[in-house]
């Protein structure tokens, strides 16, 4: 069987899902074989060259005319638009993969997650969460899940980038609250939220995040609009960050900023239980740190050994993975569940938990007030 993937979007995400699907039958041959069979996108010029490029078979300028015809659909586009399109092809069907943060609002998240529901658990609808799929992460779940920690005290993630430390870096549909819903709370938190949830967020871990306190802010209010002599209001957060605490009463820090001088993609995660600690930074991704045993200092374990999550399917031990390799793992196993019509995680469910918890640390900035999450 060959799935037929319509892809909406063509720029940076696209780019990384197309490489993906490109090398799953050299390197993971079990994975459903897949037809790159449509491109969407607005700019018929771009969109040709980019399915050109991106091995894709044709290209169409609406998403409408598509969502029912192909057996997979990824939602690849700026935030605004994944909700549209994600529902149609859910009520339509048709299983769909979409880029984080679910969507801009909590009020379209909850639709695009009632949408999943009703489409029942044969129609996967994929959140792309794409570093749960780091294959230290999965290391670090399954020492956490064998109680390796202990009983989990603190939980701390940041995630840094500096791409608008710059006030002359130009406007783009990131910084508008419409178009985006968020700045680095929904762009970047969401990583760090649905990173926790899936290391700790098991019940006899620490448990969903119970409530909140946020602050968000905004430095540089107004941008150059490239292209034209004018400049447009960002309406979005640059960094956030915000106090948390865990069902099970665990502590949390968050944090993120594109305001980070010197930092490009730094994702840390670091959780100490009552047992050990770990560390982890996208920076080093083959790379955990741990403390166990009552060591004192950390210790650095190579996450490169044949029997590490997904390492079989690459290079011999130490021939370290990237970014990209992310992109394959997720695809393999989202594209799985499609061929086997079974459930994937992250779902949209997923997707609508860690909306929750940003929604709720906006609302704590707006009201000064710590936030219960129902
Ligand atoms: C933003 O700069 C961004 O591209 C995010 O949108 C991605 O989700 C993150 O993985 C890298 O940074």
């Amino acid at each position: 069987m060959t799935l037929d993937v319509g892809v909406l979007g063509y720029r940076f995400m696209g780019n990384a899902h197309a490489n993906a699907m490109a090398r799953l039958p050299m390197f993971f041959p079990d994975a459903p074989a897949v037809n790159r069979s449509v491109l969407v996108g607005r700019d018929e010029s771009a969109l040709e060259e980019a399915a050109d490029r991106f091995g894709f078979d044709s290209v169409a300028t609406d998403w409408a005319d598509v969502v029912d015809e192909v057996d997979v659909f990824y939602n690849l586009g700026p935030n605004h638009v994944h909700a549209e399109p994600s529902i149609a092809a859910l009520e339509a069907g048709t299983p769909v993969f979409c880029e984080k943060p679910l969507a801009p609002t909590l009020e379209t998240a909850e639709e695009m997650a009632d949408a999943a529901a009703n489409a029942g658990e044969d129609v996967p609808a994929g959140c792309a969460f794409n570093y749960r799929f780091v294959p230290a992460i999965q290391y670090a779940k399954r020492l956490l899940e064998a109680g390796d920690l202990g009983e989990i005290r603190h939980v701390r993630g940041r995630y840094l980038q500096d791409w608008l430390v710059d006030p002359e870096a130009p406007w783009s549909w990131r910084n508008d609250a419409e178009l985006a819903g968020s700045g680095a709370l929904g762009d970047l938190g969401a990583h760090t939220v649905d990173l926790l949830r899936f290391l700790v967020g098991d019940d006899d871990l620490a448990g969903e995040i119970d409530r909140v306190s946020g602050h968000l802010r905004t430095f540089v209010d107004d941008r150059p609009v490239p292209g034209e002599d004018d400049t447009r209001p960002v309406t979005v957060d640059d960094a956030y960050s915000a106090q948390v605490e865990f069902e099970n009463g665990a502590m949390g820090s968050l944090e993120a900023s594109r305001f980070a001088t010197g930092h490009k993609n730094d994702h840390t995660i670091e959780i100490h239980g009552s047992e050990g600690s770990l560390r982890f930074s996208l920076e080093r991704l083959n790379e955990l740190e741990l403390i166990r045993d009552g060591n004192r200092g950390y210790e650095t374990i190579l996450v490169t050994d044949a029997d590490d999550p997904y390492i079989d399917h690459w290079w011999p031990p130490g021939h370290v993975l990237g970014w990209e390799h992310t992109f394959v793992h997720e695809n393999y196993e989202f594209l799985s569940a499609v061929a086997e019509g079974t459930e994937f995680e992250p779902s949209f469910a997923d997707g609508l938990a860690a909306q929750r918890v940003l929604a709720a640390i906006e609302e704590s900035d707006e009201r000064g007030e710590w936030i219960t999450l129902e």
